[in-house]
């Protein structure tokens, strides 16, 4: 299958990040796609092409004006103030505190658009989170035009990202983006399956009153896990969207054989909703060596889930979300998609 790439996705650096409430190297790194990249090439997975701009509006079909306005002048107001390094939001409108009226403060707009402070903002954050977007949509449109695969090389990562607000490495929903387009474009029904160590927030949220985007999740339990605040057993949609929302939130230590039943099921969904198109949020970030992520996968486990999801028989965008452990994330996502490709 065809890989998309850009060069400009690697324009997002974060120095630090804030995990677990201490101050610490970032784990979201550039790095993680130029390996993805060599071990696509030296594997021969197929040709990598460029995005294709798709322009403002389906990254507006999904995000909210204000949200993508803030993004987008949010650098040069950040260092309007006199601040030259990354951003980090520092103070939430949670219960109690008002949203509305917005704050005209850049310091209160960081937190009125995000959800943790372990997402710096950085001079060309955006420009590298809308070329991931391009990527994303770039690898559904050549679906959509008759391959049976394609794989977004996305980064930054997508699936945290909600309506209006970043946050878990993400700024634009990428899968989200990319759903939103085919049903712009002919798909009546498409199916988005969350592979990702973590819960998928952001795209269940988006999606969570509708029937046309069945959302599929499995993840590490949020009672213990990030994002710590969704992603239980018991959402599954409301209104029009009851029964189009499922997740398999699974304890810590879990391996292949236990996540292969999650799995399973997950797919006896799938194969009911008859999807046009399936959507797989591809993290690698349930291997057993990640650095913040406590599943068991190994190596070859991988390559079973790409085999698996092959027996569908849809047609299939993955678009890469997690996964840190940088010298096995090539091995690991590339297993995922000759998997895949050879059955
Ligand atoms: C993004 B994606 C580690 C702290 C976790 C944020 C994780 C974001 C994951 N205990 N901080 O879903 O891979
Ligand atoms: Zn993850």
């Amino acid at each position: 299958m065809k890989t998309i790439f850009s060069q400009n996705q690697l324009k997002h650096a974060p120095e630090h990040e804030i995990s677990d409430g201490q101050l610490k190297p970032a784990v979201e790194i550039p790095e993680r796609a130029e390996i993805v990249l060599r071990t696509v090439q030296s594997r021969e997975l197929g040709e990598v092409v460029e995005p294709k701009d798709f322009g403002e509006r389906p990254l507006a079909r999904v995000h909210s004006p204000d949200y993508l306005a803030f993004m987008e002048s949010f650098w040069e107001r950040w260092t309007a103030t006199g601040r030259s390094s990354e951003a980090f939001p520092f103070v939430w409108p949670i219960r109690s505190l008002r949203e509305d009226p917005a704050p005209d403060h850049i310091d209160g707009l960081l937190g009125r658009y995000s959800m943790d402070a372990g997402t710096p903002i950085g001079p060309h954050t955006f420009e590298a989170a809308k070329a991931a977007a391009n990527t994303a949509l770039t690898a559904a449109e050549m679906v959509q035009q008759g391959e049976r695969a394609a794989f977004g090389l996305c980064r930054p990562p997508g699936h945290h990202a909600g309506h209006d607000f970043f946050g878990g490495y993400c700024f634009l929903n990428n899968a989200a983006i990319s759903a939103q387009w085919l049903r712009d474009h002919g798909a009546d029904r498409v199916a988005i399956l969350d592979v990702d160590y973590h819960h998928g927030n952001g795209t269940q949220s988006i999606f969570y009153d509708r029937s046309d985007v069945l959302f599929l999740s499995l993840h590490a339990d949020p009672k213990v896990e990030y994002p710590y605040f969704l992603g239980h057993e018991d959402e599954a949609g409301e209104n029009a969207g009851k029964g189009y929302t499922r997740n398999w939130p699974m304890p810590l230590g879990t391996n292949w054989r236990a996540y292969e039943e999650a799995l399973d099921d997950a797919c006896r969904w799938l194969l009911v909703y008859k999807p046009d198109y399936l959507i797989v949020s591809l993290g690698l970030d349930c291997f057993e060596k990640d650095p913040i992520s406590g599943f068991k996968f190994e190596s070859d486990d991988f390559t079973k889930l790409g085999r698996r999801l092959a027996l569908l028989g849809l047609p299939t965008i993955f678009l890469m979300e997690g996964g840190y452990a940088v010298d096995a994330l090539g091995t690991n996502c590339v297993n995922v998609l000759e998997g895949f490709e050879r059955g």
